[in-house]
């Protein structure tokens, strides 16, 4: 006889359900559409720098000012011992990512030997002519595995021709300069401060441009892309960075990465609008916040010591890449070309407090559940389990959900951190924060937009339980990272 082979019932209900959840997460896997404006490639690397220095250095160091009116001598450039290496360790050592150089600043005068102008090292006593500050930084930064940047002012109080087409000639062989001899170039940086009186090659006079059209900037931009198509721009109206609309270090709290550029221009008064951006804006334009570790942003004796403190900076921090920013921290080095004692002491604190007060995460694969989500693939343990590439959504359309971090434990917290998914669009309008405290949910917080990464303080609280309620989002929440720390203090 013939025996059948026959499954037990058992086997049939296991097919059964393999049949099912396979049907289950076939359709799990469709992932959300992406919304509104995108970052770009280069735009995501720059969100992920969060920290890198300003270098704010020319004659003015040398003459105690602000703002060269574009009369110095370049015989008044002659730092005694200078050393870029200096610059990058101790940008290294403070965990920054790169370093931004003022290669010219509003008096003219070109840390390189520019082929277009006497105005430059090359006139200065310092290495009798022969130096190029730009050549230094640049084996400086490779040598320390950081990224180098540029910031070369469109106003020019030196310039004879500054305020006729002529300059705009003069200025983009300049950029082409800085941009085809030392390398790689992450960020170009246009300052917004524009015309007004100068030297003018002797004119000594006052020249007003139209902000708005004068630069012909559509025309710059393309320049920069031909020859670093890797480097973001950074201008008051981007076009992919822009700036946070003051120079105190104060992101907002409400940061859209997003910007309805096309009617600004740097220096066209946009304060107000720059630390928000445009929550419907029809560009992917994040905000940087440019502030100086002093109250100048070139050195001068007497405020070394007023150098912030390292608990101050440890304030910028909160208010910047705690808000969805990056720090561009400026640290302008003094008379011998050196960052000076106070500013490195700063700097190197700020690192050990920050290293402390994020040293404690409690969230990190504890168990987390969602009001819903999309599918296995973007369930809530994707936003705990260290992987910036998975996150955790909810189905279209749902526009309102959300996430438990379950502690097991009472346990002492009082940081909490998160970042959306932004490769597929910033979406979070309103969230709120709960925890659960002696068997009930309490309210802890509210906030109104995430983006790349948003860091909130709070008292600390004995929780079980973290809840992030996300009540408002321009389409399905995305979330790929949710911290919990126990800073130390309190
Ligand atoms: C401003 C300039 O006028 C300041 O001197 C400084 O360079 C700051 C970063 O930008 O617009």
């Amino acid at each position: 006889m013939i025996r059948k082979n026959r499954l037990p019932l058992s086997g049939y209900l296991i097919l059964f359900i393999l049949f099912v959840t396979g049907l289950g997460s076939c359709k799990e896997v469709s992932p959300p559409e992406p919304y509104g404006p995108l970052p770009s490639e280069r735009q995501l690397a720059w969100h992920e720098l969060e920290y890198y220095m300003f270098v704010h250095f020319t004659v003015n160091t040398f003459t105690d000012r602000e703002w060269g009116y574009g009369d110095e001598s370049p015989d008044v450039f002659n730092p005694s011992a200078l050393d870029c290496r200096q610059w990058a360790r101790v940008a290294h050592d403070a965990g920054m990512k790169g370093i931004i150089i003022t290669a010219k600043h509003h008096d003219g005068f070109c840390l390189w030997p520019s082929a277009y102008t006497d105005h430059s090292v090359k006139n200065s006593p310092w290495k009798d002519g022969k130096g190029d500050i730009l050549r230094e930084l640049r084996q400086a930064c490779d040598e320390y595995g950081l990224l180098m940047g540029v910031y070369l002012s469109p106003w020019d109080r030196n310039s004879a021709v500054y305020g006729t087409p002529e300059y705009l000639e003069y200025y983009r062989d300049q950029l082409r300069e800085l941009l085809t001899g030392y390398g790689e170039i992450f960020e170009v940086w246009f300052d917004g401060a524009n015309g007004g009186d100068g030297y003018y090659g002797g004119a000594r006079e006052t020249r007003r441009i139209d902000n708005k059209t004068y630069y012909d900037w559509t025309n710059t931009h393309s320049i920069v892309r031909e020859l670093q198509p890797g480097a973001v721009m950074f201008s008051d109206a981007g076009p992919d960075i822009r700036w946070v609309g003051n120079e105190s270090g104060m992101g907002s709290l409400t940061n859209w990465c997003l910007l309805d550029k096309d009617d600004m221009y740097p220096g066209g008064g946009f304060a107000k609008i720059l630390g928000e951006g445009h929550e419907n804006g029809k560009y992917w334009v994040p905000a940087e916040v440019d502030v100086s570790i002093r109250p100048g942003w070139f050195w001068h004796g007497r405020q070394d010591s007023m150098v912030r403190s390292a608990e101050n900076l440890m304030e910028l921090y909160y208010s910047s890449v705690g808000r969805n920013s990056n720090l561009l921290l400026n640290v302008p080095p003094d008379m011998r070309g050196l960052l000076h004692e106070s500013d490195v002491k700063s700097l190197l604190k700020f690192r050990e407090l920050r290293e402390k007060e994020f040293a404690r995460e409690i969230a990190k694969d504890k168990k987390a559940y969602a009001s819903e989500s999309r599918g296995r693939k973007y369930r809530a343990s994707m936003v705990n389990d260290g992987d910036p590439s998975s996150y955790w959504a909810s189905a279209d359309g749902n526009t309102s959900a959300s996430v438990t971090i379950d502690l097991g434990t009472p346990s002492e917290v009082n940081r909490i951190l998160l970042q959306e998914y932004i490769k597929l669009g910033q979406r979070v309008q309103e969230f709120n924060v709960e925890v659960f405290v002696n068997g009930e949910w309490t309210h802890l917080l509210d906030g109104t937009t995430i983006g790349y990464k948003v860091i909130r303080k709070f008292p600390v609280v004995s929780a079980s339980k973290v809840r992030i309620n996300f009540t408002r989002a321009k389409a399905c929440p995305l979330i790929s990272n949710i911290e919990l720390y126990r800073a130390p203090g309190e």
